[in-house]
């Protein structure tokens, strides 16, 4: 029998859609393996930065569609407003559907169960698919999207994907295993530990520091190895962690440390510049470079191809940048590593260490970490 993937995207291709870009969320990492099989593939790093994308592609003539995470429907709905409905041109959206009963991740909440309210409050037409039965629905609604020229959402119920095939780390990642990384003329060296094995390294260097770390994967692995009240872990909010730790720096004299990942750093690289701007000396950010969308399925991320995030980090300002992948190298460089803002590029190996989610509710982090700053 077919896979409902499969037969997703043969709608697609009936319907003539010919560019495609998206944002993975683990619940569609069988489609998102599928979509090489269009024309151009784009995989971007904002859902906002895949509508102006759409957008130029549509003005060149080509049917675009978008596959997000409901929480990127937030990320994207100014750009959505002003380009793709302003200038009425036409851009499909296929939402990987999440906060509804059954979440595991209570962060997904709040925006997941008003997201057709927010979606008809910016009278933009959905239609909800909670079943492979429903894909019925979508060949109309997809005539007419380009017909008309607007935007249209196809709201994908995670039910869809019971029946699917294994996505496994090799299949997605593009990173070499072995060998010095070559962007161009920027050598990074070879990865030597997981997330995992960093985080364990890291245990004497947090102690009693703020720590704000990175969702999915990242804050299960900390919270499992070296869990104290002064760990602030996000459940949501991608690309929030570096922005939070800022924040944190600049309004107390503790010390903090932000363990980023490069997928959630690519989404919102200016808070770097901003960082640079602000210098705050108590920041250091941990940028934990597996190359990969760890937490949904590791597909690859602009690092492990052309994207130096040291470069990056120095191009924006900051001055204290490191970059290293041993044990030897990240004990040696903490030991030593000055006055901040400071940035420490980890060049990690791709995989996860399987472990349940965070049982602490958000209004007990946010607690526990504001009682620890104001001691
Ligand atoms: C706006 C938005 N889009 C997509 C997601 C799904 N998502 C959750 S974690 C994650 C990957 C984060 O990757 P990275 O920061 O590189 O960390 P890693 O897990 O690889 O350590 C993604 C894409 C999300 N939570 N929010």
């Amino acid at each position: 029998m077919q896979y409902p993937e499969t037969e997703l995207i043969e709608i697609l291709k009936d319907a003539g859609v010919d560019f495609v870009s998206s944002l993975p969320c683990e619940k569609i990492k069988g489609l998102i393996c599928l979509l090489r099989e269009f024309d151009i593939h784009v995989p971007v790093t904002r859902e906002e930065e895949g509508v102006g994308i759409s957008a130029g592609a549509a003005l060149a003539g080509r049917r675009p569609a978008m596959f997000i995470q409901s929480s990127g429907v937030g990320n994207m709905l100014n750009a959505l407003l002003s380009l793709t409905v302003y200038y009425r041109l036409p851009l499909a959206v296929f939402v990987s559907r999440r906060g509804l009963r059954g979440e595991k991740i209570k962060a997904q909440i709040p925006l997941g169960k008003k997201l057709t309210s927010v979606l008809r409050a910016s009278q933009l037409g959905y239609t909800i698919v909670n079943s492979r039965r429903d894909f019925i629905k979508i060949p109309e609604k997809l005539k007419m999207v380009y017909r008309e020229e607007r935007p249209y959402f196809f709201l994908l119920n995670p039910a869809i994907w019971k029946n699917s095939f294994e996505v496994t780390e090799s299949t997605v990642s593009k990173r070499p295993k072995t060998g010095d990384i070559d962007r161009g003329m920027l050598m990074l060296p070879r990865p030597s530990m997981r997330r995992y094995e960093i985080l364990k390294t890291l245990r004497w260097y947090l102690k009693d520091k703020v720590v704000v770390c990175n969702l999915g994967f990242p804050s299960k692995e900390l919270y499992h190895l070296f869990h104290q009240p002064s760990n602030f872990y996000m459940l949501g909010s991608m690309g929030m962690a570096t922005p939070l730790g800022l924040g944190i720096a600049l309004c107390s004299d503790k010390e903090v440390v932000v363990i980023d990942g490069d997928g959630s750093l690519l989404m919102n690289p200016g808070t770097l510049a901003t960082v640079a701007f602000m210098r705050p000396p108590n920041l250091t950010i941990l940028a934990i470079d597996n190359g990969v969308y760890g937490s949904t399925g590791c597909q690859s991320t602009h690092t492990s191809v052309v994207s130096n995030l040291s470069v990056v980090a120095k191009g924006f300002g900051i001055k204290n940048v490191r970059t290293l992948s041993t044990e030897e190298d990240l004990k040696k460089t903490l030991k030593r590593l000055g006055k901040g803002p400071a940035f420490v590029h980890i060049i990690a190996l791709v995989g996860n260490e399987p472990l349940p989610p965070v049982d602490l509710s958000g209004r007990e982090i946010k607690e526990m970490v504001k009682k620890f700053i104001s001691s």
